[in-house]
């Protein structure tokens, strides 16, 4: 009777064993349907749907769905249609949004240290810059974002910027006294045109035109491809290459968007964005060229600076007053070859 009831008790446990090892199966399996399942998210563009960066963007959307097997889905929506940048970067943090693409100038509002990237005449040239971006600064940029509850995902390329006005040609920095100059919604880029001896005026990048049509602004600054794919230059036609800087674009994501990914996955995300970056950079190139023979065409009147000394010494004032963490970064980007 012992022995048939220590039998029994034996088979039961084999039986509750097999059941439990059975169970942990499922819930493996369970656990990648999970991660099988599609996922879409959606990411915020300020440029139309034809201009280079936007096209890196659907490049880099494209890279995760053939990477992921079609299980991830990024839809990218071009021309504002979220919102305007500072408006879109608030809804990433809280996780209405899943990614972004924006220049760093708006971000820097929020996670300060990004001024450390868009001050003028920072970089020697436009390989300097990348080499900080996709250097051990840049990875440490990237890090800096997640307390602010967000997730450096990848760069793209910005090309130089420069001001323009409806009213003169510029050809020194004494040229601007007293213009009205839109800058993007940023502290530092307020401090750069007060610096130069204009009057600032921070404005989202969607409301320039009419700004400069009814001349609530003078004048504003910017690449040769956001010049012209903005129409800008139809009702400012002053444009002074002084190649003020190079304010990086940058993809996010959302922190709480990605808490619901796997590290696999976001591991695949980032080196679709890295991979998206030469692709980016040689339709910059190539718009960069077409825009600038498009707004000659269109009558703007072209002022080179070739002595930028003036207009560096200029922006003394400015470095001077950045907060020691942004001085640091400062310090090393000059040192990066
Ligand atoms: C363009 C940037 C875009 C900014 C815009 C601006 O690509 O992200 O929104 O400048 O000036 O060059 O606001």
């Amino acid at each position: 009777m012992q022995i048939r009831k220590t039998a029994l008790l034996a088979m039961m446990l084999i039986v509750a064993t097999t059941m439990v090892f059975a169970n942990g199966g499922k819930d493996a399996a369970a656990g990648a349907a999970a991660d099988a399942k599609p996922v879409v998210l959606r990411l915020a563009e300020t440029h139309p749907a034809d201009y280079p960066t936007t096209l890196g963007d659907i490049k880099f959307a494209e890279l995760v769905k053939e990477r992921s097997g079609g299980r991830i889905t990024i839809e990218v929506y071009p021309g504002s249609q979220l919102g305007q940048e500072k408006a879109v970067i608030e809804q990433v943090q809280f996780g209405a949004i899943d990614f972004t693409r924006v220049s760093v100038s708006p971000l820097a509002a929020f996670v300060p240290v990004f001024n450390a990237l868009q001050l003028p005449y920072l970089y020697r040239s436009e390989t300097h810059m990348w080499n900080v971006l996709l250097g051990p600064i840049g990875k440490e940029l990237f890090a800096a974002l997640e307390p602010s509850g967000f997730v450096g995902i990848g760069w793209f390329e910005p090309g130089a910027r420069n001001f323009y006005n409806s009213r003169r040609p510029v050809a020194k920095p004494e040229d601007l006294a007293g213009l009205k100059i839109r800058v993007q919604e940023s502290d530092l880029m307020v401090g750069m045109v007060q610096g130069l001896g204009a009057i600032a005026t921070p404005m989202p990048y969607g409301e320039v035109y009419s700004g400069l049509q009814t001349g609530v602004i003078d004048g504003a600054e910017n690449n040769w491809p956001s010049y012209e794919s903005t129409s800008h230059y139809e009702v400012a036609k002053y444009y002074t290459v002084d190649e003020h800087t190079r304010v990086p674009e940058i993809i996010i994501a959302s922190k709480i968007s990605m808490a619901k990914l796997s590290q696999a996955d976001i591991d695949l995300i980032k080196q679709a964005a890295l991979d998206a970056i030469p692709y980016q950079r040689k339709l910059w190139a190539e718009r960069e060229k077409a825009s600038e023979a498009k707004v000659k065409a269109g009558g703007s009147i072209i002022t080179m600076i070739p002595d930028k000394g003036p207009w560096q010494a200029a922006m003394k004032a400015l470095y001077d007053k950045q907060p020691s963490d942004v001085k640091y970064l400062v310090d090393r980007i000059g040192k990066v070859e």
